[in-house]
This record gives C-alpha cells, structure tokens and sequence, in this order.
C-alpha cells in the first residue's frame, strides 16, 4: 500500500487563510502582554500555530458539510449519517455522540468502570480525568518495547488483573502522541481482558496514525489499507472513542461506539446528564454533519500517506539539526531540559516563549504543570506545506543554535494548569528567524485524479490528444491556465458572504471603487464580469475603423475585439521578445522606435491607442520596466495618442520590477503600481488572474469623464448595472477584498518566486524553456524539445499530450493549432514559437507540486525521441484550438 512515495500533496489548495506576521518589536510586545504564557497570545499575533488539536484543513466536502446542519434537538439526520459512518468506519453497530473525547471519556468512567476501581493504561494523558472521576491508574505499558512502543506489558497486565480490582482497561492509541500499538498486541490483551470479564476501551482519537504505524512496521499488514486497519483496531474493543477534532479533522465533536447493547444503553441513559440527547450529545447537528464526513474520509490512503510524510520530514529535519526531541505521530515533541540545560525551572514556558519570540511560532505545553518536560511542536494536518515545515523547524534549529543566551523566566502568578502561569520574563538577545514562504495556511483542500498511466493514455484519446478537451477529474495538477483558478482566501469568502445581494449600489461596489481609486490613481472604475467585456468596451470607444492599434505583441481575445471595432493590431514590442533564448529582462517593452515609425508612416491621427499589457503573456509572462512605460507615455503625450494598459498581470510586472530594478529594491509593491499606472490614460484588467478572484474584471480611466460615460453606457447595453458590470454582488466584494490581498509583498514574491522555481528546475534538467522564466507561466520551446517532428505534425499539441500521459499535468498548446491557418494560401502559419504554456494558478500549488511537475517533463525529455506527432481528423475553421481532434501518426 505505502509502495508509492509521493513527490507533492494528492490534493490542491481550494482556500487559503492568511498568515500574520508580527515585528520582533510586535511579537515582544505581544509577549509582554500574555505575561509569557504563549497560551495568553491571540491567533492574530501568531504565525505558525503548531497544534494538531481542532486547527487541521478539510476537503471541500467536508467544509460543506458545516451547511448540512439539521439541528433538530431530537433524531437529527446528522446523527444518522454519523451512525452510517461509523458503522462504516468502525464496523460498530451503536454510536453514542459526545461534545469531545473529554466527554466520552467522562461517561466511560461514569458507567462502565466501578468507583475506586484500578485503571491499567498505556497513557498519561488523561490522568487527572481518571482520578478526578476516583478511579486509580495504572502504567502497563511495555517500557522496553522498541517498535510498538505502546504496547502493554502482557505479563503485568495478568498480574494486575490478577488482583481483581480492575472494571475497564484503558488504551490509547499512539499513546500521548508517542507511542504506538501493534494489532497483535492488542489482540492479546482483548483476550486476556474477556477472560477476566473487563471492557477494553480505547480512545481511537489517532487511530489513523496507528494504522499508518501497523501497515508499515507489523508483520503482515503491509498490504492491507488504512481503512482495513483501522476496522481491526476498532473491532477488537469493546469501546472505541474518537476526538473529533483529531483524526476526522472536525473543529469539536466526539464520538463512542460499542457492539454490546446493554453497554451501550448505559451510556444513552447516561449521556443525557453530561452531555446532551443520545441522538446529539453535546454537538451541534452541523459537527455531526462535519463529523461524519471526515470519519469517512480520514481513511484515504494517499492522504494518510502524504500527512505522515509531514511528521517523519519535519522531526527528521530537526533532529538532523541537533534538536533534542521525540518523535510523535503527528510533530516533534521538543525535549526542553535537554534543550535549556542552564534553565533550571518553567523550561516548557521558556522555550515557548523564546520560539515565539524569535520566529513568532507558537507551541503550546497544556495540562497540569509538573507532569512532564516536553513541548509538542505538532503539525496541523494538511495545513501546512513541506516548506512552511521546513522553515518552522530551522526556526528552532536556529533557537537552539543560541540556546545558550536564553534567560530563566521569574513566576509571576502560578497555577496547578499550565493555562494559569504567568511570568516576568527577560527579553534575551535573540537573532530573529525570518520566514520567506507563502503567506497563508491551508484551510480548505481539493482532492486531485490519480490516474494510472494507462488510465491516462485512455483518457488524453478519448480527448482526442487536445488538453482543452480533458475533463479536470482526470487531470492531477491542472497548469492549463491561471484564469479564475486562484484559490480564495477566507476573507474573501467571508466578504462573499457578508454581502446582500443587490441590482442597485452596493457597499462592495463602493469599496471596490475606493480601493482601486487608491491603488491605480484612476478616477473611473468601472466593474465588468472578465477582462474581454471591459475590452469590448474600450475598443468600441477609443477605436474608429481603419485606425491602428499598436501593442506589445497581441493576446487574442484584445486583438479580436480591436477587429471587431474596425481596428488593426500592429506589434511594436522589442525584438527580444521574440527570441525563447534571450535572457533580455524587459522583454515586454515597447520598442519605441518601431512606435515611433509607426506614427511616422501613418500620422498620429491614425493611432486610436497604444495597448501596453503588462507581463506579456503570450511573450511568456514577460514584464515592462519602469523606465520603458514612462518613456512610451511621455512620447504619446506629446502625440495626442492615449496609452491604455493591459494590467491583467500588472502586480506580477510590479514584483519583477521590484526585484530586477536595483532602484526600486525597497519599494513596496503598492507604490510601485501607483508609479506604473501613473504611466497611462486607462486600463483594462481580467480580474481572474492578478486580481484573486474567480470571476470579474475592471475598466479604468484616470480622468476622462466622456470615456467613462460611454463605457457605462455600454455596460448597460451588454453587461449589467454599473455598479456590478453583470457580477454577483458578492462576487464584486471578493473582488474588493482580493486587490487588497495582492498587494502583499510576501504574497507576490512567493507567488513570483514559485514560476521561477519551476522554470529553474526544468533549465537545471536541460529541458528548454522560454528565457527567462515569466510571471504566471513557464512556456516549453516545443522545436527544441521535440525538433524530430515537423511543424505540420503539431509538436505543441504534441507535447501537451505527452506530458499529461506522462505526468497528469494538464499545459496549453500555444504554436501551430493556435496559430490556424493562412486564409490566403489554406497553409498551416508555421509560427516561429511552437510553445506548450505551464500556467500556475495563485495559491493553489505547493513548491513539492511543482517539483512533480518538472520531474515529469525531465523524464519525458530524457525519452523524448520516442515521441512521434500528431494528425488532425476534425479541424474547427476558426480558433480551432479549442475543440480540434487529433491521432497519432505512427
Ligand atoms: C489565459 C486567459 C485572458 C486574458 C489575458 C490578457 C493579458 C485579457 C484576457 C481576457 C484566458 C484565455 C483567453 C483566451 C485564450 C486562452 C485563454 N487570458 N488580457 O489563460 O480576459 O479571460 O477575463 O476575458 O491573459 O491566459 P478574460
């Protein structure tokens, strides 16, 4: 089962939750406040929040499932689909549910286990509910076990049993997150316990976990699945209870499930007391919705897979590191005598501290003070990407690097729970960490196809090898483009949802145009439902029949409504542009003096505009410089020619600028932008790529109040209302919110930096790509690539076929088939780009997908003279990319 290492996440990222990050001054200031108690800090002054408990990303589904809340006080649905999930899951037949684990445990003790009685355990967790409730505890775990390292001790569980004072037995599996069972041993204590008529109870919380441990490491298991795993566990106990807010990634929730019916009608009689009725138990109907759900997904093999990865990556890091650590199954469990030797008393709270300090992580130690020594440094699950992993854990490798200048904390207040202290502390002279990540967390997650090679060869001639025609269930990660695929953030979803639907104005409207008035300088903002309505618009404004357009290189849709209005492109970007292997790093410059001729020829009065897109996508994502688009302005000034942008990629050109202008090194991404539009009269803007958003776009003029009049009155011919251009409201305040959101400048260095990562792997594999790597996308020299096979013979399309057989990753073709054909001669244009475009949707990828993605396509360089081309056998006459059909030719 585990024979499939995974190179990248069997799921994409669906919504994304931003991440602060506090100053050193904030985070001391923060700490000061929380009176060194990282457990005072508010999740607003945290970065990364290193629990397991209650904080991990679901599935969308499971996300949905919050809305399916019955809520009804009495035989709730919801309680019925989490009885069938966990009959499925568990093999049980009755379930009682409880608000938490605390809850299940509390009426284990209350009816199946005698008052005083002794309670043989392989745990320490969960102590102080056991005495409370007046029961004894007693360690029988086998302390010299070195695989199952929470496995019983046989021998002294016959003793102990032996002595007659014993209702229930205790487990655990993965023990204090520590210490897992076999299924052998376990088996072996059913039988011992049935002999001596107790329950075995098992709180099953990581489960999921323990299985993962008994597939790898138990004789016999390795070919079993999770989900069979899990069952065996389960059905071996007489009780088996589960957290919620563990294994089935649920927020709160719990439940116990049992086959005996007289235990179970125990615990429904009882259940009424502590928690609620036997049909809710404590939890909203929506919790057991949500409950349900992930217990039948908790199961899935490839994401158990891909969450252990995390836990073994990450503590092996650390360790390597010199950490003093033990390993648990779901973080490092940091070792803090060990970690501040010279710290004679609070180590956990010290280390607590300083971590937060100095990287604004925050590990928490809770429960009774005095028990033990170590801080769990746990991973939320599926939260967080092997690189954020990384960076946390170098944050305490550096920590520990000076662990030497780290100050003993005086008590200021003290408690029997770790919730209640309180300290003086001393700032030490700590060297910062400094994350350069993606600034967000995972909150919500996509599950991807995994199909076999054969699956995929079936499904690419079933789409008759054009990747247009591929359903996305078959694709695993889909570069096709990075149009409306941004993965939203929770806020914006939250302003979605905030928002009353209206035909009138709006507040999102209104927020949309302050925010955009601030960011462009533009007077006029004028919504449209995507980037070619507000091109319409602009082209039956500014175009008169006959005039010319120059542009830096066109894109289609821009250029097919410039014809539409009468108009004629003319291309005036610099020759760089047009050369793959020209490291030229303004390549989408105007090449002024190619305008300037223009001009000249034809007379100022025939120029209806110059269209200046930013990050030129069909040049490969390449950006304009500063300098460049001042100059062109300043020249069309002085002609009379309005210059009107293309900023659908305008904050990707403002990073570029950011990063590749000495100058503008420590300008912030705002700024930078404000300078950039200064430069021009207007814009248009496909609000689905830059903007984060999965629908909407802009029209934009600076002052021109004719222009806007005409442009608004358009909209109301073709589009909608003024305030929405044919938008959801809500969808106009997630456009609002998501130009807020990009221009954060972690946000667009990682999203810049993820291309140029892709585009690195795949030069460093010898793999020719367009030089150098874009913005949004890296685009593949197909001749280069596959220079056996005639241009007629399509080796774009080719390609683009080829890598998804080869890797499932979806690309477009940009070459010949865009192209189409010569109306004149009915020849194929034979262009000198034959290109495959890899587009990185935003937010939506981790840097370990992109690595799958350039192993792929190195692998199928490395056989790329296998490949033979492709034939048409349906050709569409016009943009016949889309829908063309093609076979191999053998
Ligand atoms: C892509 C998308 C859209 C786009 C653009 C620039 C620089 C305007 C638009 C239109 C989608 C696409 C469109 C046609 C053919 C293939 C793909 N580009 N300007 O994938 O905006 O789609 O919102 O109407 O890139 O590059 P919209």
């Amino acid at each position: 089962m585990n024979a499939h290492p995974q190179t990248h996440e069997p799921h994409k990222i669906k919504t994304v939750r931003l991440l602060p990050f506090p100053t050193l001054e904030e985070r001391k200031k923060n700490l000061a406040e929380a009176k060194f108690n990282v457990f005072n800090l508010l999740p607003s002054q945290v970065t990364f929040d290193m629990c397991s408990n209650a904080m991990n990303a679901v599935s969308q589904e499971q996300l949905s499932a919050q809305f399916l809340g019955d809520e009804a006080y009495a035989g709730a649905r919801n309680f019925e689909h989490l009885q069938q999930a966990v009959n499925e899951v568990f093999g049980h037949s009755y379930v009682c549910p409880v608000h938490n684990v605390l809850g299940a445990i509390k009426l284990v003790l209350s009816t199946l286990a005698e008052p005083g009685s002794v309670v043989p355990t392989n745990h320490r967790t969960w102590m102080d509910v056991f005495e409370a409730g007046g029961m004894a505890p007693r360690d029988v775990r086998f302390h010299e076990a070195k695989v199952f390292t929470g496995d019983v001790d046989i021998v002294l569980l016959d003793e102990v049993l032996g002595e007659g004072r014993v209702s229930i037995v205790d487990l655990q599996a993965f023990a204090d997150g520590q210490h897992p069972f076999s299924l052998a041993n376990l088996r072996a204590v059913r039988d011992m316990t049935r002999r001596h008529g107790v329950r075995l109870v098992c709180n099953g919380s990581r489960i999921i976990e323990n299985a993962w441990y008994i597939q790898r490491h138990e004789p016999g298991w390795a070919s079993r699945s999770i989900a069979e795993i899990v069952m065996q566990v389960a059905k071996t106990c007489s009780v088996f209870q589960v957290d919620g807010a563990q294994d089935p990634k649920c927020n709160t929730g719990g439940i116990l499930s049992t086959d005996d019916p007289d235990d179970y009608e125990k615990l429904m009689n009882e259940v009424v007391v502590y928690e609620g009725l036997h049909t809710y138990g404590g939890m909203a109907g929506r919790t057991m919705e949500m409950l349900a759900r992930g217990l039948t997904e908790m199961c899935d093999e490839a994401e158990v897979h891909w969450v252990m990865q995390q836990t073994e990556r990450f503590t092996r890091r650390l360790r390597d590191g010199g950490v003093p650590l033990e390993r648990g199954c779901d973080g490092a469990y940091i070792e803090t005598r060990r970690f501040l030797p010279q710290i004679e008393a609070h180590t956990q709270d010290t280390f607590s501290a300083a971590l937060y300090q100095t990287a604004g992580v925050r590990a928490i130690a809770q429960g009774r003070v005095g028990r033990d020594e170590v801080v769990p440094v746990q991973i939320p699950r599926l939260a967080m990407t092997n690189e954020q992993l990384d960076q946390v854990a170098d944050a305490i490798i550096d920590l520990y690097k000076q662990r030497d200048r780290i100050q003993p904390m005086q008590l200021s207040a003290e408690g029997e729970w770790r919730d209640q202290m309180a300290y003086h502390g001393v700032f030490a002279d700590l060297e910062p960490y400094a994350f350069d990540t993606f600034p967000y967390e995972i909150h919500t997650i996509e599950h991807i196809a995994h199909l076999d090679r054969r699956e995929r060869e079936q499904a690419i001639r079933a789409a008759g090898y054009n990747t247009f025609l591929l359903r996305s269930a078959e694709v695993a990660i889909d570069l096709l483009t990075d149009s409306g695929t941004s993965a939203m953030s929770t806020d914006q979803w939250a302003a979605c949802d905030a928002t009353r639907a209206t035909t009138g104005n709006s507040a999102a409207y209104q927020k949309l145009v302050a925010n955009l008035q601030d960011i462009t300088g533009y007077e006029y903002i004028i919504p449209t439902h995507q980037g070619r309505a507000a091109e319409h618009l602009l082209s039956s404004i500014l175009i008169k029949p006959g005039q010319l357009v120059p542009g830096n290189m066109y894109f289609t849709t821009t250029k097919l409504h410039q014809e539409l209005a009468g108009g004629v492109f003319a291309d005036v970007i610099v020759d760089q542009a047009h050369d793959p292997d020209n490291d030229f790093p303004w390549k989408g410059n105007i090449d002024l003096e190619k305008l300037r001729a223009l001009v000249d020829e034809h007379g100022a009065e025939k120029i209806a505009y110059v269209s200046f897109e930013h990050c030129v996508n069909m040049a490969g994502g390449q950006p304009a410089s500063m300098d460049n688009m001042k100059a062109v302005y300043a020249w069309c000034q002085g002609q009379g020619i309005p210059l009107i942008f293309d900023a659908t990629r305008c904050v990707e050109n403002a990073r570029m600028i950011q990063s590749r202008d000495l100058r503008y090194h420590d300008v912030k991404i705002r700024d930078i932008l404000r300078e950039m539009m200064l430069y021009g009269d207007g814009c248009t803007v496909s609000g689905k790529k830059d903007f984060l958003i999965n629908i909407g776009g802009i029209q934009a003029f600076r002052d021109n109040a004719d222009w806007a009049d005409r442009a608004r009155h358009l909209l109301r011919l073709y589009e909608g209302n003024v305030t929405d251009g044919g938008l959801a409201t809500a969808d106009v305040a997630a456009m609002a919110r998501g130009v807020e959101e990009m221009l954060n400048d972690r946000y667009i260095r990682s999203r810049v930096a993820q291309t140029r990562l892709l585009g690195q792997m795949l030069i460093d594999g010898g793999v020719p790509i367009v030089r150098p790597p874009g913005g949004h996308a890296i685009f593949l020299n197909a001749r280069r690539f596959l220079p056996h096979i005639d241009q007629d013979e399509f080796p774009s399309q080719t390609l683009a076929a080829e890598i998804y057989v080869e890797t499932g990753v979806r690309t477009m073709e940009r070459g010949n088939v865009s192209k189409g054909r010569n109306p004149e001669t009915g020849e194929n244009y034979r262009p000198a780009l034959e290109l495959v475009r890899l587009t990185i949707p935003r937010r939506v990828y981790s840097n370990d997908h992109m690595r799958g993605v350039a192993e792929g396509i190195i692998r199928l360089y490395q056989r790329r003279d296998e490949i033979r081309g492709l034939r048409f056998v349906y050709e569409p006459a016009q943009l016949r990319f889309f829908q063309a059909r093609f076979e191999r030719v053998e």
